[in-house]
């Protein structure tokens, strides 16, 4: 699905700012900013732990500037799921919190016209969502002392309970852009680019839909807005000549610019000519060994939620390069397309991940049999991947976090491999493919082996071997022993440990700043000593807000830096071993 966008063909009208908002059709309107959660913006309970349906509403206008146009309700990302109304009528449904969808009102409302527009969001999650709900007390993530009488009373009391099966606070609402947008009546639909890289020249074969009557044409300008080559129809190759790579930070992450043009339409299409490949135990971008240096991070921060704030976004990147990072992964789901484009400008490389968290309901329950998932996730990835395919900053797709792999090694295999398969039909770059392993008996696990790039989380000196980092090291590196005979290249996708912003200790205790940095030194001496591990990713970037519990004082705080992104110790730790690394 193409980006809204504003150029001589098209307009964009955003329809942010201040909306109508209730919980409970019982409740009086009140005002609510768009986008952002809705969770934090009052200082009222049920807004934080509301569980259902709750509905936003305002008017607009269509400008009689958009006539004769063809206009499109297009929503960035509603969380999780959204039924919209235009003037009383259902206009569209979508389903997931994390990927636009779009609906044509041009035969609905006049320009010069105005409608009411209505959004019912509803956050429950469940087995059947992406990311999956704790449904009947799974507890996978988490328990609450099941079997004891009082407790399961107390339970049974609370009513509607929403909880998640994964780590981060289930903030909802319209969390991204809402925006009227124009096309002409004969339009491009969609742009796929896939570029490649033969000797000094860059070849780019693309492929453009178009709905209507009219013939394409696509002119590649470099980044002065100079012509460096062109094609026409529908689909086909360009040569582009000694062409600028587009390279990771610190080297140029160079853009191209395709400006397409179809009847009175027209679209551009930044991209970037480079190549990404898994070859033996490395991982190869432009043609050379590359190593993901940076931390995971969340969607998250005070009052928006998980808002779309492009300020905070900027700032991110810019510790990015404080820290002397290269890579993000984006835990866990996609995030707003604003973060891919500004990663594509500032050189950083994104594994892009589906929101598949949570998909594991410990060793009495096999979740392959009992989610109803495997299509909807299918949808999802085909989703993500269409919408997010050009990006030369995306190096990899991530299926999904932390899945059970060990309790149902062969059903997670059946559940799992028709979805690797699946992404690589549907990218046309055939980037890498790679699904993120809880720590677990690696033994057992038959699919995490088959990826083409090996990802772990690991917790060895926190979750397990609690704050010894001797025996922790010790048992992480007979870990990396046994990947080693899989042969293929090794992110540390994640590991980490809680940390206290100000509380210090000598001797590294738990929950110190100290003790987060030598954890980190202590794993990384293991990785340093492995040719074939080619990423760290610490997790996480910065404090965010999880599900309320007893391990999570303030959220999780495994940050680098803080929420409001001011440096612990290890932050500082990793600025100067990434410097060098
Ligand atoms: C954690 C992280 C969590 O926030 C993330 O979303 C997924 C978790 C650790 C799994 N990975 O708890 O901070 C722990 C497995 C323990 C052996």
């Amino acid at each position: 699905m193409l980006y809204p966008q504003v150029n001589a063909a098209r307009l964009v009208q955003d329809l942010g700012g201040v909306w109508d908002f209730r919980l409970r059709e019982t409740d009086a309107w009140q005002s609510i900013a768009v986008p952002a959660s809705y969770n934090d913006q009052k200082a009222d309970p049920a807004f934080r732990m509301h569980c259902g349906v709750a509905a936003y509403r305002r008017r607009f206008t269509v400008p009689r500037a958009m006539a004769g146009q063809r206009r499109v309700l297009r929503f960035d990302a509603v969380t999780h799921d959204a039924r919209v109304y235009l003037n009383d009528a259902l206009l569209c449904t979508h389903k997931g919190g994390f990927l636009p969808f779009e609906a044509e009102i041009t035969a609905l409302v006049e320009p010069g016209e105005e409608a009411e527009l209505v959004v019912e969001v509803d956050n429950r999650i469940n087995h059947g969502t992406l990311p999956v709900g704790n449904e009947g007390g799974t507890a996978f993530f988490g328990s609450d002392n099941p079997g004891i009488p009082s407790v399961e009373a107390g339970k049974r009391r609370q009513g509607e309970i929403n909880l998640p099966n994964f780590d981060f606070f289930n903030y909802a609402g319209i969390n991204r852009p809402v925006r009227l947008y124009t096309t002409p009546m004969d339009y491009i639909d969609a742009v796929t680019l896939i570029p490649d890289v033969d000797g000094e020249d860059g070849w780019v074969r693309y492929a453009v839909k178009t709905v209507g009557e009219g013939q394409v044409r696509l002119t590649v300008l470099d980044a002065q807005g100079e012509v460096v080559a062109s094609a026409e129809g529908a689909e086909g190759q360009i040569r582009v000549p000694r062409a600028h790579l587009w390279q990771p930070w610190p080297g140029e992450p160079y853009l191209y610019t395709a400006q397409i043009s179809f009847a009175q339409d027209a679209y551009a299409q930044t991209f970037g000519i480079r190549t990404v490949a898994v070859s033996g135990e490395k991982f190869l971008i432009n043609g050379r060994p590359f190593y993901l240096k940076g931390p995971c991070k969340h969607e998250d921060a005070p009052f928006h939620g998980r808002g779309l704030d492009i300020c905070l976004q900027v700032k991110d990147i810019g510790l990015f390069h404080w820290l002397g990072a290269n890579a993000v992964r984006t835990s866990h789901y996609p995030y707003a397309e604003e973060f891919y484009d500004l990663c594509d400008r500032e050189g950083i490389v994104v594994i892009d991940e589906t929101p598949a968290v949570g998909i594991g309901a410990g060793e009495r329950q096999n979740p392959y049999e009992t989610f109803p998932l495997a299509a909807y996730h299918a949808q999802v990835l085909e989703e993500m991947i269409g919408r997010d395919q050009n990006h030369p900053s995306v190096v990899m797709w991530s299926l999904g976090n932390e899945p059970d792999t060990e309790h149902f090694p062969q059903a997670a295999y059946d559940y799992w491999r028709p979805l690797y398969d699946l992404a690589h039909r549907l990218d046309p770059q055939g980037r890498p493919v790679t699904l993120v392993c809880c720590q677990n008996d690696y033994t057992k696990d038959l699919i995490t082996r088959t990826m083409d790039v090996v990802c772990i989380n690991r917790y060895y000196g926190w979750y397990n071997l609690s704050g010894d980092l001797e025996a922790a090291k010790y048992a992480f590196d007979l870990e990396l022993e046994f990947w080693q005979g899989i042969g293929k290249p090794l992110i540390l996708s994640e590991y980490g440990a809680d940390t206290l912003p100000g509380l210090h200790s000598a001797v590294p205790v738990m929950f110190t700043e100290e003790f987060q940095a030598a954890y980190y030194e202590a794993i990384n001496s293991c990785l340093d000593r492995r040719s074939f591990v080619v990423g760290e990713l610490p997790w996480n970037f910065a404090d965010f807000e999880a599900q309320p519990g007893p391990m999570r004082p303030g959220g999780n705080r495994k940050g680098l830096f803080t929420r409001d992104r001011q440096p612990k110790l290890a932050a500082h730790y990793f600025r100067s071993r990434w410097k060098n690394r």
